[in-house]
Parts: C-alpha cells; structure tokens; sequence
C-alpha cells in the first residue's frame, strides 16, 4: 500500500468512441459507473475523442450534466483527465474542458507513459485513403470555419449536423472497409516524425487490437482503442504494460 494520499498502483486509462447520447442511456449509465468504479483508481484518463455522439458546441452543456458532473467529481478525487477532439466533437472547447475539469490535448500528443514513449490519437487524420472525409476534415478544422459556424443558432447548427450525419451514413455504405482503416504509410510517417515512440494509441476505427508494427528498423505497438457499441472496452496500462479490457 501506498502512503496516504497516493493511489496504490499507478495505473492510467484509454477509453474513445463510446458516442454517449441521450437515446442511448444505457451506455451513459456504463460510463457513469465506470468512472466510479474504475477510473477513480486510476492516476489518469485519457478520453481520446468521439466521447459524444456529436458536439454542436460549449453552448449545448446543459444536457450533459450528470457526465460533467462526474467527470469534475473524478478530479475532485485526483483522477487528471485528458480529452482529445475527434471526428464527432471536435467542436469541445474550453468552457466544456473547464466545466468538467479536464485537459484538453491536441491531435497527436506525445506523453510519457510508465517509461514509454507513447503517441496520442484519435485516428481519423490517419485514414487518408478516405479522401472525401480528409477534405471535408481539412474544412471543418480551420478556427476561420468554426467560427462561422458556431455564430449560428443552436438549432440551425444540430440541423446542419444532422444532414451532415445523413450523408455521411450514406457514402460510408458504399466505402471499402480498407478506405476506412489507417493507411500504413501515414502510421509511419507519424511514428517516422515523432522520433519513433514506442506506442501509438488511437481509436475512430472501431477495431480494437493491438498491431505490433517495425518502422524503419524501430519496433512500435498501436493500439485500437475499442467502441462502446454493445460493450464498454478500455486499454489499461501500467509498469507492467498495456492491455484491453474490456468492461461488464
Ligand atoms: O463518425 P463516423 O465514424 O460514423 O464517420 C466518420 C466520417 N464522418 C464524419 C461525420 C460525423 O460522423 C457526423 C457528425 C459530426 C458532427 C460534427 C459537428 C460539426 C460539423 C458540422 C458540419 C455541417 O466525421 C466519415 C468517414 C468515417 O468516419 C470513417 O473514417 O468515412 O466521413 C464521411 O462519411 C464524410 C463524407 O465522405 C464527406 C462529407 C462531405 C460533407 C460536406 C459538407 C456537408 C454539410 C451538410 C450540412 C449542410
Ligand atoms: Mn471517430
């Protein structure tokens, strides 16, 4: 055991793509119980983007409550919680970040975990084969585009994002299952540019695995981080190393 205060084993968190909307209580009330059961052991969460079914914007809050109340209570608790935009909520800023007492982390970061060096993702910027959704990606992601867009009332902006979710449902039934897989290439210029980390994390995907992969004579795992479709799932790692978990 440790002293007072410090938390037995270190151990941190990776969760994405868990999609938590209201028509979807359920899932909500897994990630409710996961922080009180789990994560608030852990000296870290790193929530690695597509945390919500969408995000409109810091002035639709209201209806996310419990989640942020949880989340600020987690770091009440020393529980630090990191959170990293990805395809469906890029548009978090800082009131959501401060409301719920989190880090927001840029898209990729590079950290220190247990003595490895591991590269944080959520991982669409990594599927270039897609190229409808990059260009549409490069769009969406200028400050100048965001602004526009978030001047515009709330219920213009859910609308405009429904139409957008529609057509994306679309031309995702008729893409290849590869177009919408990392593409090797921009994995190892990634790795290539970080100066080979250890570990690459990321999620979008939906595939959990783990990928043991060589890049230019250095050996790199990535890690897929799993959905929260039909079961909760989480990498859990520590000095001992990384693995998934999938949750009850
Ligand atoms: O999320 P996922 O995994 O299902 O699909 C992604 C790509 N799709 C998206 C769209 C989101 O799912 C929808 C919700 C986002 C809300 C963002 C809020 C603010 C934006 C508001 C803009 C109006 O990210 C999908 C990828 C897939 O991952 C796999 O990698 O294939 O990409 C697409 O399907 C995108 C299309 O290929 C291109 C769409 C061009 C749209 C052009 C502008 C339309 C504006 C419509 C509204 C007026
Ligand atoms: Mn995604």
């Amino acid at each position: 055991m440790g002293s007072a205060g410090q938390k037995p084993a270190a151990f941190s968190l990776f969760i994405s793509d868990l999609h938590l909307c209201s028509s979807r209580p359920a899932i909500t009330a897994q990630f409710l119980g996961f922080l009180q059961n789990q994560a608030i052991h852990a000296e870290a969460l790193y929530i690695l983007g597509d945390f919500f079914e969408y995000w409109a914007g810091d002035d639709d809050l209201a209806q996310h409550q419990p989640i942020i109340q949880a989340l600020r209570t987690l770091a009440h608790h020393g529980t630090h919680v990191y959170f990293m935009h990805g395809n469906r909520d890029f548009l978090i800023g800082e009131s959501f970040a401060e409301a719920a007492g989190l880090t927001l982390l840029a898209d990729p970061t590079l950290i220190t975990l247990y003595g490895k060096r591991a590269l944080l993702s959520h991982g669409d910027a990594l599927c270039t084969d897609d190229v409808a959704y990059q260009a549409f990606r490069q769009q969406v992601r200028t400050p100048a585009w965001q602004q526009t867009f978030l001047q515009q009332p709330l219920s213009t902006r859910k609308a405009q994002i429904e139409a957008l979710r529609q057509r994306s449902e679309q031309e995702k039934s008729g893409k290849q299952e590869s177009i919408m897989d990392v593409n090797d290439q921009a994995v190892a210029s990634l790795l290539r540019e970080h100066d080979y980390p250890e570990l690459l994390i990321h999620g979008h995907t939906h595939r959990p695995a783990r990928h043991p992969l060589e890049v230019d004579g250095h050996k790199i795992d990535r890690w897929v981080l799993g959905d929260w479709y039909d079961q909760g799932s989480c990498l859990v790692a520590d000095r001992q190393g990384i693995r998934n978990q999938p949750l009850d």
